[in-house]
């Protein structure tokens, strides 16, 4: 498989990490050189546990298809959101991460200043153009001194990054093929989001766009 080249000649390609808020740094391409290792990891994953929308505690669809990934995998139902060891479409337990992405995760997380990040779950959301996520926080996890480290995959977002109330301003990220986005500490419960996805065609990835998100969950 062809690997994604960084232009390292490209005067505009943002290579140094970018601070957005006191605890939150976009690494750009930080995820480039391990891409070709993840996606056949990824592919195993999404085959033992496919995509899926998941039904809101209100009863609505999520439009964005997500499964996980680690000892534990985040769900969503009439009952609630909440982080489980098991699948609900099988019973069984979630697929183990990949080393590959809990190396990643650890090295991104060191970087922004968090050091010994050992994630146990991995959210993995799967969007196609036109499907956006509205603003959240997230909140479910037990230890939110412990950031959370995010992957895009590709086709290109826009997140928004917003501050500790819902209808605080919001800055606009994107979010590339490859970027990693850490944050946490002070900016651990920021509410953010994810606007309409553009259409497109990526080469590696076709008309997606997928995130992972790595948590210490338990
Ligand atoms: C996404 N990400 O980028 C959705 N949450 O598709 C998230 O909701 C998110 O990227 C917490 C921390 C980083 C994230
Ligand atoms: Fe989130």
């Amino acid at each position: 498989m062809m690997q994604t080249e960084l232009d390292l000649f490209d005067p505009g390609a943002p290579l140094q990490p970018q601070w957005v808020a006191a605890q939150a740094v976009v690494l750009p391409g930080f995820a480039l050189p391990q891409v070709e290792a993840l996606l056949p990891e990824l592919r195993k994953v999404v085959a033992a546990a496919p995509f899926r929308h998941m039904l809101t505690p209100g009863g609505q669809k999520m439009v964005v298809g997500l499964t996980n990934c680690g000892e534990l995998g985040w769900v969503s139902d009439h009952r609630g959101y909440r982080y489980s060891p098991f699948d609900p479409l099988s019973n069984q337990p979630w697929p183990a991460l990949p080393e590959v992405l809990l190396d990643l995760a650890g090295r991104a997380a060191a970087l922004a200043g968090f050091a010994g990040f050992r994630p146990d779950a991995c959210l993995v959301n799967c969007y196609r153009p036109g499907n956006r996520l509205s603003l959240h926080q997230d909140r479910d996890e037990q230890d939110f001194s412990q950031p959370i480290v995010s992957v895009s995959l590709g086709l290109p977002a826009v997140f928004l990054l917003g501050g500790q109330v819902r209808n605080a301003p919001t800055q606009r990220i994107g979010l590339r093929h490859g970027d990693v986005l850490v944050w946490g500490g002070e900016d651990r419960l920021r509410f953010h989001g994810v606007l309409p996805l553009k259409p497109g065609a990526h080469p590696l990835l076709g008309n997606l766009r997928i995130n992972l998100t790595l948590r210490k969950a338990g």
